[in-house]
């Protein structure tokens, strides 16, 4: 079986950071860069949300440090490379091999009949553009963002769409924590987590759901490690192992830094089934109503409707069924049960493993009630907190990033800017990768992000982006995305977050949003050495005037000096009045949470428990079918990440922390599933997924490694996996992609076989 470290973090983590730093061949400068992330002057860490306590010199982890140093770097693309390349070529290298070739340094035109990108000129550029969109009805059009984009550049994109004449803005927030928007909105009235970074240092219990840290979120493994130090009890759900949860040594702790020693992370660490949460959680509950602990009756009969129906499901619901779906014994269940009812301050937090299923909002619905029933959220300690991914996600949705837009938000632009905008609900990614795919939609935008490989279902994903007749891709790096080009596409490089942003010779800042709702302004600080590019704040502008004018705001005149963008927000967002003046303050400022507030902005005024019963099963009941006419063992398989990429950008080929080196076209196996289909480690197979209709969705070349999993559970890496996520096998109410439970095959690769009859 695989043999994994030790420990998290500690002096491989440091070494690890150094590697990045050469690697970027920019090693003084990334230094420099490092000592400014998150600091008050400094700039946003593009790594992930998690919020900053401004206290100490270093406010990077490993995993920031490598996103810093793969954003600054001496490596730059520009005419010759694609000169010498083909777009058809491109193609066929790697994702990793694509991003590695550096900085897009200059705005590029996509020429179909050499198909090669050449060299254009940014006025031509916007020039073309405006033209070509005001060609289309604006419900064709499918603005996408990736969760970097800052506040005053999202606000402007919605903006310009908005007048434009859609609401079509798919962004991967569908593809991530949409679950628990849709869930914490529908039971609190409110779509983001209720506690702030402080809380942590106040709870004495800590849930972790379905969430790696470790590798995912370093930055919190600080918060869990003074908690854990300080005697509060973490335990964590967790369907891997995963060994930063278990022991973790700060890099910032000499002793744990040069000796074997590290804090150990979970008092309890459960292993559920893929999907097994919501029925744990259940149990939980269950175990309190049938022991009467725990349970906070005047805070439930003060707040929140729904409990009676809510806990008569509970009763409803057998230990059989619970255990079964959950893979727990009702023992373990219990003793969670008695931790969470024991504390009177618990926090659960959770990422991707609660997001990405079928029954994800049900699931986090449920989660909320326990935490209703406890009466553990609003107060100091307490409450729930979605850690979000992307830097500033969740700062996008703030700025109106959203296909659905509330009525009261569209009344308010349409008041200050005395125009009439569209009140139809428009695509999420899984709608605008339909609508394209069938030819409804006719031009992609994508600010960030690379959607052909983080979306689901690849070979449909890549065949819907080609469809678009004209795309514009606003990007750092090159990614496959870019190269899906049929007619007319460009790729326009813009600055990254480390770097100065002039315009009109005045520096700008920006600002960002954290998963704690803590706004900051961030200032990039390396020069720009040698990039013909533009800020994504300019260039949206730029794209905006040359669609529609100067009206109803004069677009290059915002984009001069960022605190104009910043006063509109101020008079079109709750929160933001005197937005200027706050993010002077260090550190920022703290946007609310109503929930939090004890208020609860949801229809009926009151918290709302939620009564589903379990899910039937993981897949659709056609897909269950399907599944029973097959022979041989069927896997529920995950797609997640490994410790050295973000998202589709891969920094190397290694997963420290689970012990694999050089390779990623792996899957992780139970020993015991593994010898019954009679495989064992480094087996090359290839895995098939199962669905309804007959496409075959299948990768190979892939081999295996034994590893401590549930049985019944396999795990692999996204994106290289995304093949086999069928596009239409979404989160109930979310659309997510079901990247967390997709039903497999696992077959002895057929090439193997031939080697091996040779
Ligand atoms: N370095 C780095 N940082 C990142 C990212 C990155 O790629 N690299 N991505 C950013 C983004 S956009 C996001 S959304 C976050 C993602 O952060 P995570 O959600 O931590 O990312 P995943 O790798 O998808 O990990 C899912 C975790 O959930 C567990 N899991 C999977 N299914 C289940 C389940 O059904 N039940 C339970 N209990 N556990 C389950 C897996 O074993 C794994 O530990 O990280 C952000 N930060
Ligand atoms: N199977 C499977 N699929 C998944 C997931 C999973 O767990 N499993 N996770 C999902 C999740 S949580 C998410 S959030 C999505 C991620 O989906 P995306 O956000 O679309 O993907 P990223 O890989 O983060 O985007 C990387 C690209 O962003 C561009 N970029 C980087 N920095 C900047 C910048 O500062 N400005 C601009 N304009 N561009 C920049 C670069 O060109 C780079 O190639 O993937 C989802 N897909
Ligand atoms: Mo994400």
């Amino acid at each position: 079986m695989k043999k994994r470290a030790m420990k998290a973090g500690g002096m491989p983590s440091l070494k690890s950071t150094f590697a990045a730093l050469v690697k970027s061949k920019r090693i003084r400068g990334n230094i420099r860069n490092l000592l400014r992330v998150n600091q008050t002057s400094g700039f946003d860490c593009p790594g992930c949300a998690w919020g900053d306590n401004k206290s100490g010199t270093f406010q990077f982890c490993e995993n920031g440090a490598k996103a810093v140093a793969w954003e600054s770097t001496e490596k730059k693309i520009g005419e010759s490379f694609f000169a010498t390349h083909s777009v058809s070529s491109l193609l066929k290298q790697s994702d990793f091999w694509l991003e590695y070739q550096g900085r897009l340094s200059q705005p590029l035109k996509y020429d179909a009949t050499t198909d090669h990108y050449v060299p254009i000129d940014w006025a031509d550029a916007f020039a073309f553009i405006g033209e070509r969109l005001n060609q289309y009805d604006a419900n064709q059009v499918e603005l996408y963002t990736s969760g970097r984009a800052s506040n005053e550049v999202a606000y402007l994109y919605q903006l310009f769409g908005r007048l434009f004449g859609t609401n079509n803005f798919p962004d991967c927030s569908n593809m991530c924590h949409q679950a628990s928007g849709v869930a914490l909105n529908a039971s609190i009235g409110v779509g983001k987590g209720t506690v702030v970074l402080e809380d942590f240092d106040h709870a004495n219990a800590i849930f972790v759901f379905g969430q790696n840290p470790g590798s995912n979120h370093p930055r919190m493994m600080n918060a869990l490690r003074k908690a854990a130090r300080n005697g509060c009890k973490i335990v964590t759900f967790n369907n891997l192992k995963e060994v930063a949860l278990e022991r973790f040594a700060s890099p910032q702790d000499p002793v744990e830094l040069l000796t074997p020693s590290a804090t150990n992370i979970s008092h309890m660490y459960l292993t559920p089934k893929l999907g097994g949460d919501m029925a744990a959680i259940r149990g939980m509950v269950k175990h309190l109503l049938e022991n009467s602990v725990g349970l906070n009756q005047t805070f439930v009969d003060e707040n929140t409707i729904g409990a009676e129906e809510y806990l008569d499901t509970v009763r409803t619901t057998s230990w059989e069924h619970i255990e079964e779906q959950s893979g727990l014994t009702q023992e373990d269940i219990a003793s969670a049960a008695n931790l969470f009812a024991e504390s009177d301050k618990a926090i659960s937090t959770w990422a991707m493993g609660l997001t990405q299923h079928k029954h994800s909002v049900d699931t986090i619905r449920e989660l909320t009630n326990l935490h209703l029933l406890t009466g553990q959220i609003g107060h100091q300690g307490s409450g729930l907190c979605p850690v979000r991914g992307h830097s500033n996600v969740q700062g996008n949705r703030t700025m109106g990033i959203n296909e659905s837009p509330t009525p009261a938000f569209i009344a308010t632009l349409e008041e200050t800017f005395g125009v009439s905008l569209p009140k139809t609900a428009g695509h999420n990614v899984h709608q605008a990768l339909h609508a394209l795919n069938k030819g409804e939609s006719k031009v992609f935008i994508g600010l960030g992000g690379n959607l052909a490989a983080a979306a689901s279902d690849t070979v449909f994903t890549c065949n819907a982006i080609k469809q678009a007749e004209l795309s514009i891709h606003i990007a750092t790096k090159l990614n496959r995305t870019h190269l899906l080009a049929s007619k007319d596409a460009l790729i326009l490089p813009c600055l990254g977050r480390t770097e100065i942003d002039r315009q009109k010779g005045v520096e700008q800042a920006i600002t960002v949003e954290d998963t704690f709702s803590m706004v900051h302004a961030s200032h990039g600080g390396t020069e720009p050495e040698g990039l013909n590019c533009m800020s994504e704040t300019a260039i949206i502008a730029n794209i905006a005037h040359a669609t529609l004018g100067n009206k109803p705001v004069d677009w290059l005149h915002l984009a001069e000096n960022y605190e104009r963008i910043r006063d509109l927000i101020a008079r079109t967002i709750p929160g933001f009045d005197n937005f200027n003046s706050k993010i002077r303050k260090p550190g920022g400022f703290y946007l609310g949470n109503t929930a939090r507030e004890g208020q609860w902005a949801t229809a009926s005024g009151k918290a709302t428990f939620s009564a589903t019963p379990l899910p039937e099963d993981l897949y659709p009941a056609n897909v269950v079918s399907e599944i029973e006419k097959q022979r041989g063992p069927i896997l529920t398989l995950q797609t997640l990440r490994s410790h050295d990429q973000y998202n589709t950008t891969i920094y190397g080929m290694n997963d420290r922390y689970r012990g694999v080196e050089n390779k990623r076209n792996v899957l992780f196996l139970n020993p015991q599933d593994a010898k019954k289909m009679q495989l064992k480690e480094g087996d090359k197979i290839d895995i098939t997924s199962i669905w309804q209709d007959k496409v075959t969705r299948k990768v190979d070349g892939f081999s295996v490694v034994l590893y401590d999993i549930p049985r019944g559970n396999a795990a692999a890496y996204y994106p290289e996996t995304n093949p086999l996520v069928p596009f239409d096998s979404v989160g109930d109410k979310s659309f997510t992609p079901t990247s967390k439970a997709i039903p497999i095959i696992v077959n002895r690769s057929s090439t193997a076989i031939a080697t091996q009859q040779l």
